[in-house]
């Protein structure tokens, strides 16, 4: 029984400005899905090719007025859809809601995400170690949701060659990064093969990210 492991309100701190609230999204996931959903209906996931020209294995969207987006040209936020032109489909209240309260609890009493990354892995997949350095405030915090399969997450220290730790996401976690822990090194390691019962073979995550 993982029900029992974490009650509902706890929270760990990893490190100065790093929160984790385990389970914080389980109520809510079902919903958080059809959100994502809806989105990726009208911003389909789409692998991205590095500034380098490697295709990347997760598959990515956004939702938001501005989204991460990568290519030949560098890795940047736009409000357009590079595969339609249209602009990102509006951020669902519930995700910024979740989002904020997420922030409150690790302090940050005001953050007001205006850029949502939707990551999707399957089985295999995996994101190189890498620092989150495209948005122009690093006093904001980012605010991660990750639901289905588990993943092996891995954090780092400031610079690369600090040796990550190692700490499993389950469905429905929250993790807060902002202060001292904003600008560590993170990865995620090959996602194990799984059937998740809402999510099937797949992990979905959510990054909330205040970019302009
Ligand atoms: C730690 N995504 O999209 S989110 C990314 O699970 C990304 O898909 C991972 O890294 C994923 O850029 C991890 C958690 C995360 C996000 C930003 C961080 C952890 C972080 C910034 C600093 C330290
Ligand atoms: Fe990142």
């Amino acid at each position: 029984m993982t029900a029992d492991l974490f009650p509902p309100d706890s929270e760990l701190s990893l490190a100065p400005g790093a929160l984790l609230l385990p389970g914080l999204a389980l109520d809510q996931a079902g919903v958080l899905l059809d959100a994502v959903n809806a989105v990726t209906a009208a911003a389909a996931l789409r692998q991205l090719h590095t500034p380098g020209g490697q295709l990347m294995q997760v598959a990515m969207s956004n939702c938001g007025d501005l989204g991460w987006v990568s290519d030949a040209r560098g890795y940047r936020y736009q409000a357009h859809d590079p595969l339609t032109g249209r602009a990102w489909p509006t951020m669902p209240a519930l995700i910024k809601q979740l989002a904020a309260a997420a922030a409150q609890r690790a302090g940050f009493a005001d953050f007001d995400p205006d850029a949502c990354l939707i990551n999707r892995y399957l089985p295999g997949n995996r994101l190189s170690l890498h620092q989150d350095r495209d948005e122009q405030d690093y006093s904001q915090p980012i605010v991660s949701i990750s639901l289905g399969l588990p993943a092996v997450f891995l954090f780092g220290g400031l610079t690369r060659a600090d040796k990550p730790a190692r700490l499993t996401l389950q469905h429905g976690d929250v993790l807060v990064w902002g202060g001292p822990s904003r600008l560590r090194f993170h990865g995620v390691q090959p996602l194990a093969a799984g059937e998740h019962p809402l999510l099937g073979a797949c992990r979905i995550n959510l990054t909330l990210r205040r970019a302009n």
